[in-house]
């Protein structure tokens, strides 16, 4: 026993030695954390910036594109043995069938390697030849980095603060009548945890549904491989004045704090702790159309994202992390393509208040942060209509059934953003229910049938920029 690990501790110094002597030296590897909440756009934002790093034609802004720099780009095995690998082409045959759909939704963590032959820019091209440059680009919810700010609270914290914010919100009201007939004292039971672990998922589920961005813990919405294990049953409760031994209480307590070590922070080592470069995607959009509350959330959570990339805001991340930190941050407003371009400003400036303001909260000071909006896959035109004597700008696309088939054509008009994004975040933070001279609507598209020239990938909006921020200086 003893034996086998340290001959396992000794192999895999070994292997660290090579790998990190081949990155450093030979060829660099940039790994690319793609993050967001569930249906914020990742699974389709890697899926179109893979194949647009294979078929460069869409991709002018890309420096190193540009430059004709680039001179081939391939898939290759992804390093880790025990990470799923990103389904690329799956997903990519989904958005470009002859009747296209939108991908199958992910739970996990996945990854995938592209890597690319790029010839050296200024006084080093004449005297290199071209190198390659690995992309580890690693898919993974945000709803787990939100769950970093549960490793400084005991349970009783976390229940106080849960416990204040579900009345709040839809969908409350089963966890919370049957968590109040409850004696946190009486004798721990299976069903009874279960019950009141089940009613509490559908709480967060349907403040999810409803909009809403911190439905912590994360791994209660997206479970995993884990899910029915005790560390994913347990649900807020308040702490008796002694609370008993075998108790229910005390059983909650003891699975939150396993929740923590066993769930949590393994995630945190294994995944989190090896990002360079991170692009946070936002369904502002959606946001801003549930409403206020939904985007002051928003507003909170972002905050919450940004502090796991802070050096020093948690001290068990801090020795994990060794020094070792994330260099630069992205977030993109996503499915930018339900806006016509002359709104797209308006929303990267909701975008960068949204940052800002997260970056105030967070106190952050670390990776270089930057806002942009983005539509990974454009699934519609633009088009501008007479109203009412004046003209309107929209935008023209199939509409998505809500049973997932393909709709019909429509012109889609989704309000009028505000120039000064405190229009939208001050009411909010103030605690409006409802916006007070504008109404936002969201429509689901069907992604549009494609017809792609050689060396193209699928149409996008600043997709190429975003790659820029991300990896332009690697390149
Ligand atoms: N119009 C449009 N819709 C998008 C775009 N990206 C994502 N979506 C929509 O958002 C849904 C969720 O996207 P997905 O990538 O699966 O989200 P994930 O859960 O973060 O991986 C998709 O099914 C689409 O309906 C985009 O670029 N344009
Ligand atoms: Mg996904």
């Amino acid at each position: 026993m003893v034996i086998g690990t340290i001959a396992d501790t000794l192999t895999r110094g070994v292997g660290n030695v090579t790998d990190t002597l081949s990155e450093t030296f030979f060829e660099p590897v940039v790994r690319i954390g793609v993050t967001g909440l569930s249906r914020a756009g990742k699974t389709v934002f890697i899926t179109s910036l893979v194949a647009n790093l294979l078929d460069r034609g869409r991709m002018p802004q890309l420096a190193a594109e540009a430059e004709s720099r680039i001179l081939t780009a391939y898939l290759q095995p992804q390093p880790d043995d025990t990470v799923a690998r990103f389904d690329y082409e799956s997903h990519l045959a989904a958005l470009t069938a002859r009747a296209p759909r939108w991908p199958d939704s992910t739970r996990a963590v996945s990854e995938l390697r592209l890597s690319l032959r790029v010839r050296p820019t200024g006084l080093l091209a004449g005297l290199q030849g071209p190198r390659t440059v690995h992309l580890d680009i690693v898919d993974y919810p945000g709803e787990w980095l939100l769950d970093l700010g549960l490793l400084e609270q005991s349970f009783e914290n976390w229940t106080d603060a849960t416990l204040k914010r579900l009345p709040q919100r839809p969908g409350s009201e089963p966890f919370l009548s049957l968590l109040g007939g409850v004696d946190p004292n009486e004798e721990f039971s299976e069903p009874k945890a279960k019950a009141l672990a089940e009613t509490f998922t559908g709480a967060l589920q349907t403040a999810r549904e409803a909009g809403f961005s911190d439905c912590t813990p994360g791994r209660f919405l997206l479970p995993g491989e884990k899910a029915g294990s005790p560390a994913l049953t347990f649900a807020p409760m308040p702490k008796p004045d002694s609370p008993a031994r075998r108790g229910l209480w005390r059983e909650m307590e003891r699975r939150f704090e396993a929740y923590k070590s066993q769930i949590v922070k393994p995630f945190f080592r294994d995944h989190f702790s090896r990002i360079d470069r991170q692009i946070v995607l936002v369904d502002a959009l959606g946001a801003i159309h549930a409403g206020p509350p939904a985007l002051d959330d928003l507003r909170r959570t972002m905050a919450g994202i940004l502090k796991a990339f802070r050096p020093g805001s948690n001290a068990w991340l801090t020795q994990l992390l060794r020094g070792r930190r994330v260099e630069k941050i992205l977030f993109a407003a996503t499915k930018a393509d339900h806006l016509h371009h002359s709104q797209h400003q308006r929303l990267t400036a909701i975008m960068e208040a949204l940052t800002r303001e997260a970056r105030d909260r967070a106190r952050f000071a670390g990776a270089e942060t930057s806002a942009m909006s983005i539509a990974a896959l454009r699934a519609t035109v633009e088009q501008t209509l007479p109203h009412n004597g004046s003209e309107l700008d929209c935008v023209r696309g199939t509409l998505l059934n809500p049973d997932g088939s393909r709709g019909r054509q429509a012109a889609f008009y989704p309000g009028a953003l505000p120039e000064d994004p405190a229009h939208l975040l001050t009411p909010a933070r103030e605690g409006a229910t409802g916006w007070l001279d504008a109404d936002y609507e969201i429509m689901r598209f069907a992604p549009a049938p494609l017809t792609l020239k050689p060396g193209e990938g699928p149409p996008h909006i600043r997709l190429d920029r975003a790659a820029q921020f991300l990896v332009g200086d690697r390149l």
